[in-house]
C-alpha cells in the first residue's frame, strides 16, 4: 500500500521532492543518493557547446576541460537529437551531473534548471560551495515554441545595456522571443543606414528635434537609437541565451516620428488639427504615393538584413483610416482598383510590404486588426492584443496566433486599483496570466493549433516619467507577471494558483533577490476594528508603515490603537522586492467641496470647465500652455483637509499636462504663497490651516499636445 502511495506521488506533475523550478518541468523523477558540487568539480563538454560551457562558468566557479573523461566528477554538456528541440533532459548521479539538450536551446534550458537547483546566490555569482544535490532526472520540454516578451523601447528609450540585462532575466525564465518595438509616434530607434536621419533626427524628442516631447523628459532633448553594429552585438547576445529578437516597424499608422521628419509621407490633404481624446492615431503613411514604398523598402531591407529572425513585424494597429478617405491620390486609388473601403488600402499597404518581406524570405508579423476580416496571407503571425475574441477570430482563420489581449498581457496595465499603471485593458496582478486557459476561453482544439504561444507586452509610455532613477519601475510591473507568463508559456500540467504564489515566495523571489530585480510584493491585508489598525503580510515578511503627517516610514511590527486609521499606509520589503502601499478605506476617500474654477484658457465644449466645479472627471482647454497661463480654484468656504492633489493631464499618463508650473495657495482669498512646483502635471499640497483658494501658473510654452487636460482636485478629508 505504501509502496503504491508513493509511486502515485512521484506521478503527481508538482513532483513530491521540492521541484521548486520556474517554470515547472514536465517531469522530474527523485533518486537516492547526492551529488557533491564543489571546486573541482569538472565542467566537461562537447565542442559545439562551448560557449555554453563559458555562460555556466560565468555563474559556478568549476574546473573547465572539455570532453575529459567520463569517470571523472563532473557536470557534463551534451547534445541528444533524440530529445525534442528545446528540450532537454537534466540527470543528477552521485557520480555526475549529465544535461542534454535536443538543439543548444535545450541544453541552454537544462542549464537553466541547474541554476535553479542551486543556492540562489548563484544568481548573483556567488554561489557556496560545496553544495549538495539530490539525485533526480528530470525531463523536460517546453508546450509552447514561442514564448514571448514584448518591450516598447519607442516611448522609453532603452540603452543596450538594459536590454541586455532583461535579455538575461527574461532566459532564466526560459522566454525565447523578445518582440522589440523599435519605431512609434514618439521615436525611431534603429539605424538605417541608407536614411540615417531617421534615427539620427528621430531617435529623439524635444529640444531641437522636431518630434514634440511627450510623457516625460520635457526640458532636454531625449532618446537614443541602436547603431545597427550595437544591435548586431545585442542579437548575438540574446542568441547566445536562446532569445530570438523579433524587431518591429510599426506601419502604417503610429508613424508620427517618420512623419515629422519627411512629412511627404502623409497624404494630400489639410490635416484635421482638433485634438484627439487620447493618442494621435492620424500620421499614417499614404497608400497611394509610389514614392513611400521605395522608401519602405529601404528600411525593410535593412532590417531584414540585420536580424536573423524569419518574423518581421510590420504593426497595423490603431490606423485612422480617415485621413485616407480625404486624400485624393488614395481616393483615385480606391477606384482605379475597385476598393469597397479603406480597410481594403490597409490591405493593399500590408500586402505590398509582406511581399517584400517575402522576397527575402522572410514572414511578415501583424497587430490583429491587420485580419479582421481575413484578406491577407496565411503565412504570417497574428499578434492578437485587442481581445481574446480578436485571438480566436484570427486562430479560427488559420492565422498561426501569438495570443496576448492586454486584459491578460499588457503588463503595463496596473496591478491593484491605486498602483501606477495604465488601466484601460484592466487592473490585474500576476494570478492573471497564472490563470489563462485556451480551452475555458473557448478556443476549439482547431483553434488551439494555431496558437504558436503567448506573450506579455511592456508599453512604456508611462515609463519615461519614472526614469532613469531606478530600473525600478519596470521591474515592479514586469515581475512577478513574466513568471507567471513563463509557467503558461512552458508548463501545460494544471495550474493552481495558490500553490504558485507559495512557490514563488518559498523559492522564486530569493532568485528574483539575487537577480537584484526590484519585483512586486503581493500587498499584504490592512484591517481595522474597534479602534485596531492591523497587517497581515502573505507571508509574514517585513511590514513598513507610513503615518501622516510627519511621512517617516518605520517598520511595522504589532497593531496600532487609532481613531484615525486614514492617516497610515503600510507596504511590505523583502530583499530587493517591495509590495505597493495598501491602506484602510477611509485613507483613499475624498470630499467635493463647493468650488469655482476660473482660468486664462477657455474649456472645450466637449470636455467643459464645468466638469471641474461637479467633480465630474476631466475637462480640457481649447489650446495648449504658454508662459504665464493661469488657473484658479476657489472655494465657497474654507476647507479643512489633509491633503489636495492637483493634476493635469491623464491620472498615471503623462500627457496634455502642464509640464512646469507653480503652485500657490491662499488661506484668505486674497493673498497668495508659494506652495509648491508641478511634477509630471501634478502636485500633492498638505495645508496645516482651511484653504480658500488654490492658484497654478503655466511655466511652459507648449506641452507636445495641442491642449491642456486639467483633472477635478481630488481632496482628502
Ligand atoms: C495600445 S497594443 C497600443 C499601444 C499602447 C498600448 C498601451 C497596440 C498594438 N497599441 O500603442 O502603447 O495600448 O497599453
Amino acid at each position: 500500500m505504501r509502496l503504491v502511495l508513493l509511486c502515485l506521488l512521484m506521478l503527481l506533475p508538482f513532483g513530491s521532492l521540492d521541484a521548486q523550478i520556474i517554470p515547472t518541468p514536465r517531469s522530474d523523477t527523485p533518486a537516492p543518493g547526492r551529488f557533491v558540487l564543489d571546486d573541482t568539480t569538472v565542467l566537461s563538454y562537447a565542442d559545439e557547446l562551448a560557449p555554453l560551457a563559458g555562460y555556466l562558468l560565468q555563474y559556478l566557479p568549476l574546473t573547465s576541460g572539455r570532453n575529459v573523461s567520463p569517470t571523472r566528477r563532473c557536470i557534463a554538456l551534451s547534445l541528444d537529437d533524440t530529445l525534442p528541440a528545446e528540450g532537454y533532459r537534466l540527470t543528477i548521479r552521485e557520480e555526475r551531473i549529465e544535461l542534454a539538450g535536443g538543439t543548444g536551446g535545450g541544453a541552454f534550458y537544462a542549464v537553466q534548471s541547474l541554476l535553479q537547483l542551486l543556492p540562489a546566490e548563484v544568481y548573483a555569482g556567488r554561489c557556496p560551495l560545496p553544495v549538495e544535490l539530490d539525485c533526480r532526472t528530470i525531463a523536460d520540454a517546453p508546450a509552447y515554441a514561442y514564448r514571448g516578451m514584448h518591450l516598447d523601447v519607442a516611448r522609453t528609450w532603452m540603452e543596450g545595456e538594459r536590454l541586455k540585462r532583461m535579455i538575461d532575466l527574461l532566459a532564466y525564465h526560459k522566454i525565447n522571443k523578445l518582440h522589440l518595438h523599435l519605431a512609434d509616434d514618439e521615436g525611431w530607434r534603429i539605424e538605417i543606414l541608407s536614411h540615417p536621419e531617421l534615427a539620427a533626427i528621430g531617435g529623439f524628442r524635444g529640444g531641437d528635434s522636431p518630434v514634440a516631447p511627450v510623457y516625460g523628459k520635457w526640458g532636454e532633448k531625449y532618446g537614443g537609437y541602436y547603431t545597427q553594429a550595437e544591435m548586431r552585438e545585442i542579437i548575438r547576445y540574446a542568441a547566445r541565451r536562446n532569445i530570438e529578437i523579433i524587431p518591429e516597424i510599426d506601419l502604417p499608422g503610429h508613424s508620427r516620428t517618420v512623419a515629422r521628419i519627411h512629412p511627404e509621407i502623409l497624404c494630400r490633404y489639410t490635416p484635421d488639427t482638433t485634438p484627439t481624446g487620447g493618442y494621435d492615431t492620424r500620421s499614417a503613411w499614404c497608400v497611394a504615393r509610389e514614392e513611400n514604398y521605395a522608401l519602405l523598402e529601404d528600411i525593410l531591407d535593412e532590417i531584414c538584413r540585420l536580424f536573423p529572425s524569419e518574423l518581421i513585424h510590420i504593426g497595423g494597429d490603431e490606423v485612422d483610416r480617415s485621413q485616407w478617405e480625404r486624400c485624393p491620390d488614395c481616393r483615385a486609388l480606391m477606384r482605379e482598383r475597385r476598393m469597397g473601403s479603406t480597410a481594403r488600402l490597409q490591405d493593399y499597404f500590408t500586402n505590398r510590404l509582406a511581399e517584400m518581406l517575402v522576397r527575402r524570405g522572410k514572414r511578415p508579423a501583424v497587430w490583429n486588426e491587420t485580419v479582421a476580416d481575413g484578406t491577407f496571407t496565411r503565412d504570417c503571425a497574428v499578434y492578437g492584443w485587442e481581445s481574446v475574441k480578436a485571438c480566436r477570430q484570427a486562430a479560427a482563420q488559420g492565422y498561426p496566433t501569438v495570443v496576448m489581449p492586454g486584459q491578460y498581457f499588457y503588463f503595463d496595465m496596473r496591478q491593484s486599483a491605486e498602483e501606477e499603471g495604465h488601466n484601460w485593458a484592466a487592473i490585474f496582478d500576476a494570478g492573471k496570466p497564472y490563470g489563462f486557459d485556451l480551452s475555458k476561453q473557448g478556443f476549439t482544439p482547431a483553434e488551439q493549433s494555431h496558437v504558436l504561444g503567448f506573450e506579455g507586452a511592456f508599453w512604456s509610455e508611462l515609463y519615461v516619467s519614472h526614469e532613469p532613477e531606478t530600473t525600478d519601475y519596470i521591474d515592479f510591473m514586469l515581475f512577478p507577471r513574466i513568471c507567471s507568463l513563463a509557467e503558461l508559456c512552458w508548463h501545460s500540467g494544471p495550474k493552481e494558483w495558490p500553490a504558485f504564489k507559495k512557490r514563488l515566495y518559498d523559492s522564486h523571489f530569493d532568485r528574483l533577490n539575487a537577480m537584484k530585480v526590484g519585483y512586486r510584493l503581493f500587498p499584504p491585508a490592512v484591517s481595522y476594528a474597534d479602534g485596531r489598525l492591523t497587517v497581515q503580510a502573505p507571508a509574514d515578511e517585513e511590514v513598513f508603515c507610513v503615518e501622516e503627517p510627519s511621512g517617516e516610514e518605520f517598520r511595522f511590527t504589532g497593531p496600532v490603537y487609532t481613531t484615525s486609521p486614514e492617516r497610515y499606509r503600510f507596504r511590505t520589503r523583502r530583499g530587493t522586492g517591495r509590495s505597493p502601499w495598501v491602506a484602510v478605506p477611509a485613507y483613499y476617500r475624498t470630499i467635493t467641496p463647493a468650488v469655482r474654477f476660473s482660468s486664462s484658457f477657455s474649456g472645450s465644449t466637449r470636455a467643459p470647465f464645468e466638469r471641474l466645479e461637479q467633480y465630474r472627471g476631466a475637462a480640457w482647454t481649447t489650446r495648449t500652455c504658454r508662459r504665464g497661463d493661469w488657473m484658479l480654484f476657489t472655494f465657497e468656504q474654507p476647507v479643512r483637509c489633509r491633503e489636495i492633489h492637483l493634476q493635469t493631464g491623464f491620472f498615471h499618463l503623462p500627457k496634455a499636462i502642464l509640464n512646469s508650473g507653480t503652485v500657490e495657495i491662499s488661506y484668505d482669498g486674497e493673498t497668495f504663497l508659494p506652495a509648491g512646483e508641478l511634477t509630471a502635471g501634478a502636485c500633492r499640497l498638505h495645508p496645516d490651516r482651511p484653504v480658500r483658494a488654490i492658484r497654478v501658473t503655466s511655466g511652459c510654452d507648449g506641452n507636445g499636445d495641442p491642449r491642456v487636460i486639467i483633472q477635478p482636485l481630488r481632496i482628502k478629508p
